[in-house]
């Protein structure tokens, strides 16, 4: 009887032991996923893995949720301060200082040891409330010459806001801004607080571009499929603010002759490929669909006609269409929403396996986006310093392959080796 006992006993026992022996003895390897065109890039299961908001099929595989990829080469990663108060443009002066504006109206100089200067001020009537403020900067290409720096601001007027521009030089001694002057107001005036884009990036020929949003309000939405306004648009301008040459509309009276391209919601990254010379951007999509384009003259993205996203009450936007003859398609979209915002493409070759990535920085994600480009469609997608928790604002490259990153809680990263 006893001996019958421990047998059952036994059989149990064995059973419990099969049961806890993994299925798999190396879960890494199950995430990889073989891709025979590129046989020399270890890919891995998307990173996202949460439900979308929306069931929309991408019109070409890999548009969203492309394969995963993993950093292999050791980096680091410092807070070079956390001092800054909700910082939202940052860019690099030659001499490898930061300049980083903060939303409020001042512009810092933070030095690579972590000092940073005192609060710049001398910039007009800012509307800082919801999502305005100063907001980005550029420096001039010839900085080292006129000592120029380029901004975009949310300037009041009685009639509302609107996004602008302007520029100023900086002193000798980086205390303090002389002439500020606004250049360029992506007309017209409206009486709210959100979406004006206002990301700025110097192009190839010393052009300047600008991207605005159409405002979030149902009133102004439509301007983003309309020629006669600067609102939803990337526009493209000379450094004192007349339309650049060759831009598609320019000489039809009846348009904004800004304008390089339409249809976008609110293009918070702006990025020039530095082997293509391709303008990217990144938008703020509606509940789902943020999304990567790839900026063209004259081209129309499709807002609000066309979406991977619906409304924040779960309705279609519009007549809830993904694709129309006409406008243009994202080349990568994120459902849900990880809320893309400033980045930059990392230029040099101290970690050989980010040369030419883009870099986007994630507010609602939380994490800073890494995605690996080729033949222009997104081919991996990984996510950095998720441990984080912080919501990244903006993105540039420093002089020695690092990059600086900075978040809405004011704190300034430095990646890199
Ligand atoms: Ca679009």
């Amino acid at each position: 009887m006893k001996t019958q006992k421990m047998r059952i006993l036994a059989v149990f026992l064995s059973l419990f032991l099969i049961s806890c022996v993994p299925i798999n003895q190396n879960p890494i390897d199950e995430e990889v996923e073989e891709v025979p065109k590129y046989p020399n890039i270890i890919f891995y299961v998307p990173v996202e893995t949460d439900k979308p908001n929306t069931d929309f099929i991408p019109v070409f595989t890999g548009q969203t949720r492309t394969h995963g990829i993993r950093t292999t080469t050791a980096y680091t990663t410092s807070v070079v301060t956390n001092i800054l108060r909700e910082p939202w443009g940052i860019d690099v002066l030659p001499s490898g200082d930061l300049v980083v504006t903060e939303k409020s109206g001042s512009l810092r100089i933070v030095k690579a040891d972590g000092t940073v200067g005192s609060a710049i001020k001398g910039f007009p009537d800012i509307n800082a409330n919801g999502q305005g403020g100063l907001l980005d900067v550029t420096i001039s290409p010839s900085f080292e010459m006129d000592r120029m720096l380029y901004f975009t601001l949310s300037l009041n007027s009685s009639q509302g806001s609107v996004t602008a521009v302007g520029k100023a030089r900086l002193s000798d001694d980086q205390t303090s801004l002389d002439d500020f002057t606004v250049i360029y107001q992506a007309t017209p005036y409206f009486n709210g607080v959100g979406h004006y884009g206002s990301r700025i990036v110097f192009d190839k020929d010393g052009y300047l571009f600008i991207s605005t949003g159409d405002r979030q309000s149902l009133q102004t939405r439509n301007n983003a499929q309309s020629l006669d306004n600067g609102h939803g648009k990337i526009l493209r301008i000379t450094t004192d603010g007349d339309p650049a040459p060759q831009n598609p509309f320019l000489n039809q009276t009846d348009k904004h002759t800004a304008i390089y391209a339409t249809g976008l919601r609110n293009v918070q990254g702006l990025a020039i490929h530095p082997a293509t010379g391709g303008l990217w951007a990144s938008e703020m999509g509606p509940q789902g669909g943020d999304e990567l384009n790839l900026i063209e003259s004259s081209k129309n993205y499709g807002w609000p006609i066309i979406s991977y996203g619906e409304e924040y009450t779960g309705l279609p936007i519009g007549e809830g269409l993904t694709q129309k003859e006409g406008m243009e398609q994202p080349v990568y979209y994120w459902d849900p929403s990880i809320a893309p915002s400033g980045m930059a493409f990392y230029t040099s070759n101290v970690i050989p396996e980010w040369e030419n990535n883009l870099f986007i920085g994630a507010l609602r994600g939380s994490h800073i986006i890494r995605l690996m480009i080729r033949d222009n469609r997104v081919i991996g997608e990984e996510r950095l310093l998720q441990d984080k928790g912080q919501r990244f604002r903006d993105i540039a490259m420093g002089l020695n392959g690092e990059l600086y990153a900075i978040t809405d809680s004011g704190i300034l990263y430095r990646i890199g080796k």
